[in-house]
Formats: C-alpha cells, sequence, structure tokens
C-alpha cells in the first residue's frame, strides 16, 4: 500500500489549470500523486505551489518528474517507475489560436503524445491494471451539427488543435477496444477559474477588468466577441475525471454546463464587477466595442485575436454524466465571472506598481 486509498496516479499536464486542481483532488483522497512537469528557464509551478513537497522530507505523497509529451523514452521511464492505478493526460498545447501558429508542435504533443502514453502502458505490460483519462474537448464539434451537443454528436474539428485532439480521441477509443484498456475521454466544455490561463479569453478578460479598474491599464484589445460558449467551472470538471475513472466499464463523457454565454455578456459582467460599468457601442466586429458613460473606450475589438476558422457556439449536453456518474455542474457562469475578477482584483492589488517607491 502506498497511500490511504491505496491508489497512485500520474497526471500530465500538473502544472496547468486542471492539473493543479486535479492534484489537490487526488491527494485530499489519499491518493500518491505523480505529476510530469516540463522543463522551464523560469518556474512553471506557481499553481500547485501549496501542495510542493520537499523531496527529502520522508513519507511524500506528492512527486514531481521532468517530462515531455514529445518524449517516448521519458513517458516509458516515468510510466515504469511509478506503475500508476490511474493516468490523467492533462497536457497538451492547449491554445486553439496558437495551434494555427505551431500546428506541427501542437500534433506531436497533443495526437502523437498520447498515442506514446498509451504505447507507453503497453510496453510496460499494465494495460490491464492501469486506467487511462484522455483530456478530450468540446473543441471536437467544432462547426456546428446540432446542439446540444453530446457523446452522439459528429465531430467537425476547427483547428489544427481540435484535429490533433479528434486523432487522440479515436486512438484512446482504438486501445480500449483492441487491448481492453480501461481508457476514457472526458469531453470537456470550457471550464475556467482563477487558475485559467491568463490568454484565454475569460482570463483575459477578468485580469483587465481589473487591472483598468485599479488604474494598471488602458484598453483590452479582444477578437470575435459573437462567439459562444459553454462555461463552468474547473474545480468541479475535475471531479468528473476521477469520475470517470472509477467506473467499472470505461467510456466516454460530456462535462458541461448546458448554458451557453457571448463573450460580449461576459466583458460586460466582469467590468461590472470589477466597479467599472461599460455600454456596448459597437456595430460591426471592427468597431470600438465598450465605452464607459464618460465616453472613454476600455474594449476594442482588434483582428488580430480572430481565428482563420471559429468555433461559434458550444453547448454542451451533459445528461450521459449526470444519470451514469451522478456528476452535475454547480458554479453558474455569473458566479464564475466574479469568482475570477475578485481574485484578479486581490492579486493586483497585492501587487507592487513597477518601478513604484
Ligand atoms: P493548460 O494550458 O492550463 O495546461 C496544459 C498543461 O500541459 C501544462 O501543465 C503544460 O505545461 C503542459 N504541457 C504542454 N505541452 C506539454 C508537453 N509537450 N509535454 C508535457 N507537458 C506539456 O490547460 P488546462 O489545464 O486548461 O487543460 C488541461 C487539458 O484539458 C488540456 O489537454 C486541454 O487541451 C484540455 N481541455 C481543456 C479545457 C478547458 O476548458 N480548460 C476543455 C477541454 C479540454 P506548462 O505549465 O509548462 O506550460
Ligand atoms: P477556446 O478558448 O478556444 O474555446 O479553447 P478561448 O478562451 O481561447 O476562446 C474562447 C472564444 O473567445 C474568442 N475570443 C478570444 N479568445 C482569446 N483567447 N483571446 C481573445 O482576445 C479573444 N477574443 C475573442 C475566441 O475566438 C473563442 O471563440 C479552450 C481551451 O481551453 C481548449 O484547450 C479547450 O479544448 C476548449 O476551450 C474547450
Amino acid at each position: 500500500m502506498t497511500s490511504e486509498s491505496g491508489k497512485r496516479a500520474l497526471v500530465t499536464g500538473v502544472t496547468g489549470q486542471d492539473g493543479a486542481y486535479l492534484a489537490h483532488l487526488l491527494l485530499g483522497k489519499g491518493y500518491e500523486v505523480h505529476g510530469v512537469k516540463r522543463r522551464s528557464s523560469s518556474f512553471n509551478t506557481g499553481r500547485i505551489e501549496d501542495i510542493y513537497q520537499d523531496p527529502h522530507v520522508d513519507n511524500q505523497r506528492f512527486h514531481l518528474h521532468y517530462g515531455d509529451l514529445t518524449d517516448s523514452t521519458n513517458l516509458i521511464r516515468i510510466v515504469q517507475e511509478v506503475k500508476p492505478d490511474e493516468i490523467y493526460n492533462l497536457a497538451a498545447q492547449s491554445h486553439v489560436a496558437v495551434s494555427f501558429e505551431t500546428p506541427e508542435y501542437t500534433a506531436n504533443a497533443d495526437a502523437i503524445g498520447t498515442l506514446r502514453l498509451l504505447e507507453a502502458i503497453r510496453i510496460c505490460g499494465l494495460e490491464n491494471s492501469t486506467r487511462f483519462y484522455q483530456a478530450s474537448t468540446s473543441e471536437l464539434y467544432g462547426l456546428v451539427q446540432e446542439v446540444p451537443q453530446s457523446e452522439t454528436t459528429p465531430f467537425y474539428p476547427r483547428s489544427p488543435y481540435a484535429a490533433a485532439k479528434l486523432y487522440a480521441y479515436w486512438i484512446t477509443v482504438n486501445y480500449r477496444e483492441a487491448y481492453g484498456m480501461h481508457a476514457s475521454n472526458g469531453i470537456l466544455f470550457n471550464h475556467e477559474s482563477p487558475l485559467r490561463g491568463e490568454t484565454f479569453v475569460t482570463r483575459k478578460i477578468t485580469r483587465a477588468a481589473a487591472a483598468i479598474a485599479l488604474g494598471r491599464q488602458e484598453r483590452l484589445y479582444l477578437g470575435n466577441l459573437d462567439a459562444q460558449r459553454d462555461w463552468g467551472h474547473a474545480r468541479e470538471y475535475v471531479r468528473g475525471m476521477w469520475m470517470m475513472m472509477q467506473q467499472d466499464v470505461p467510456d466516454d463523457y460530456v462535462l458541461a454546463t448546458g448554458q451557453t454565454t457571448h463573450v460580449r455578456d461576459f466583458v460586460q459582467w466582469a467590468f461590472e464587477d470589477a466597479g467599472i460599468p461599460v455600454v456596448f457601442r459597437g456595430e460591426g466586429l471592427d468597431e470600438k466595442a465598450y465605452a464607459k458613460d464618460d465616453g472613454r473606450v476600455l474594449v476594442e475589438v482588434d483582428p488580430r485575436y480572430f481565428r482563420p476558422t471559429e468555433v461559434d457556439l458550444l453547448i454542451g449536453d451533459p445528461k450521459k454524466a449526470r444519470e451514469k456518474l451522478g456528476w452535475m455542474h454547480e458554479t453558474p457562469v455569473r458566479d464564475l465571472a466574479r469568482e475570477m475578477v475578485e481574485a484578479d482584483m486581490k492579486i493586483m492589488q497585492d501587487e507592487p506598481i513597477a518601478g513604484g517607491d
């Protein structure tokens, strides 16, 4: 027995938003947790600082391993060393817009990286004992075929990221069917939190609203304000991942709230929560978008943030997860926006102003 729960988990992408929440959850359940982190020229463990444990102290339950999804030998070695009961494959080049700039790397990490990890399990002879979770995505639906989107909705990827994740989805299904592996896809709709990466739209908005309210930024530049997303809270979604792994039979599940919101509404809420209500004034996409009542423009559309192909509308149907896993989202998107703005206001208030006394 390695820990109270007797279970050992390996989490790739542990330094990301979901990795941090999942590591917390698993440690709370008594797991021994092994995370894979990339080598970086500066610290990339900010999100897991509170659970980091000094490796020189005995009886650790949280361990970090250097690794990369583009390096097979390294993945094989980690899987061999850790012999995990559960692997959560959360690592990815996860930014859709960036995937148009780095399509080959995105395919290597997100598509072939998933294959490498599945093969590592087989090479180590663990295919009958190690359970595998793949971080699949609502981006697979891409061009709208039907709404709400469910496990049976056809896929139509609209970015190199989504195309890479499509391969990862199917190779996970294939290894389940070909080798009888306990391998499941969580098809997760957008989920956000105060730990969300700063370049995803919700966090970009909440950080800017806080910075503008505190007089530290003049204006926020955004891309397509007409996109609609089904936004939930990341903390609740990692619980769903864990629930999938506890099922006797592996399967694929959508996790979503069932409610969709325009990017433009999220902007309005965030500025409201930051104490500077804004009025939408733009007519077309290229217009300056939001201004304060004194006429000062605070948000402007910059076409550089438009994507070559866009996903216009996502709204998920979480019925299967509710009925089979008992999973339900809790935090309404309006509350999520408020939580994120409050967290960013606090971070910025605590930050010294650069160059100030
Ligand atoms: P993040 O971008 O916050 O985290 C991604 C993680 O992957 C980071 O730890 C990052 O390391 C790591 N990583 C990136 N490339 C590599 C690589 N080549 N080798 C090893 N590690 C790598 O993503 P999220 O936490 O938001 O998402 C987790 C997963 O879920 C991703 O696969 C994402 O595509 C998927 N997903 C996310 C959704 C969301 O709304 N958040 C919805 C559906 C799916 P570093 O910290 O060093 O950058
Ligand atoms: P998404 O998230 O592409 O859905 O992928 P993102 O927050 O980047 O974009 C959501 C929508 O907002 C529009 N948008 C902008 N997006 C960004 N990043 N920056 C902007 O300035 C901006 N202006 C408008 C986008 O065009 C888009 O329509 C996320 C990631 O977490 C993926 O890894 C995950 O698979 C999916 O969610 C589900």
